[in-house]
């Protein structure tokens, strides 16, 4: 794998971050996270690591053999780690990201999925694709739909697995193959994150390691008039999303998406109101 990814240290600002990002298609930011939140989510999320089963039956055998059977899955994150919707799911710098990035596109984005990723001793290397092609009705060319970021619990190294990225495919035609000499491996510190674009290649790489395990957070924003990839409203309910914070119950996707303002039309009400309004008013979820 012949080349590599920028990568920013906290110090970055967002105009760096998103010129580095639109132009390449992908950036490492170096300790997106600390110690106290790795430890949190890793704490919150253990007895749902314990009890994956890497051997899972997916809905689609497209999906078996997208994700193998050496891969711990725990899927809905923001419905079982308080830490992951309140530190991860906003975090300001990604917020950031996804304000410059999304919201030419739409009123306002949602979480896709929050996933940790769990790489297993003899996994194969992921197949290469593009996150967006879940939506592969949208007509191209097609503003930006996605931001995606892959957040390394553990050092991401080659041999365990880390995420294999081909910068400036985001503006490459759908059936061009990516060279070995033009893939990247996200190799980071525990805490840092890769960030890159819906329209990016990309694949989780194999781990060939006998006994070590890569667990990531995967997470991704999409505009929020696009139909999300996990359903989080089941994954997170009313009576778990009202207990978190009101950024986070937005980003969940319970605020209305509100089009109006651009002369179109509104998309995820209640009873004509907006559902973070009834969690806040104490009428929807078990909030106070
Ligand atoms: O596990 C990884 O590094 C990448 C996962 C991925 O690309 C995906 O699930 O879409
Ligand atoms: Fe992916």
């Amino acid at each position: 794998m012949g080349t590599s990814i920028a990568t920013l240290g906290g110090e970055a600002g967002t105009s760096e971050i998103l010129s580095t990002l639109l132009e390449d298609g992908a950036v490492i930011l170096e300790n997106l996270i600390g110690p106290g939140v790795i430890q949190a989510i890793q704490e919150e999320l253990a007895p749902f690591r314990e009890d994956s089963d890497p051997g899972m039956k997916h809905l689609n055998p497209v999906l078996d053999a997208f994700f193998g059977k050496e891969t711990r899955h725990v899927t809905g994150l923001p419905g079982k780690s308080f830490t992951f919707a309140s530190e991860v799911m906003i975090h300001p710098r990604l917020m950031a990201l996804c304000d410059e990035i999304l919201l030419p596109s739409c009123a306002r984005y949602q979480l896709n999925l929050g996933h940790l990723i769990d790489r297993g001793p003899g996994g194969q290397q992921q197949f290469f694709h593009r996150d967006e092609l879940v939506w592969v009705n949208v007509p191209r060319p097609h503003g930006q739909l996605q931001v995606a970021t892959m957040i390394a619990l553990e050092d991401f190294e080659s041999e365990v697995g880390a995420t294999r990225i081909v910068p400036g495919s985001h503006r490459w035609p759908l059936d061009r193959v990516a060279e070995d000499s033009e893939v990247a491996v996200a190799e980071m510190s525990a805490g840092s994150a890769v960030v890159y674009l819906g329209s990016t290649i990309h694949a989780g790489g194999a781990n060939t390691t006998a006994d070590r395990w890569r667990p990531g957070l995967h997470a991704s924003w999409v505009c929020g008039w696009l139909r999300t990839e996990e359903n989080n409203y089941l994954a997170c309910p009313p009576d778990v999303a009202s207990q978190l914070p009101r950024k986070a119950q937005e980003v969940l996707g319970y605020a209305v998406h509100d089009a109006i303002q651009f002369g179109g039309g509104f998309a995820g009400a209640l009873d004509l109101q907006d559902p973070c309004d009834l969690m806040e008013q104490g009428k929807l979820g078990g909030g106070d």
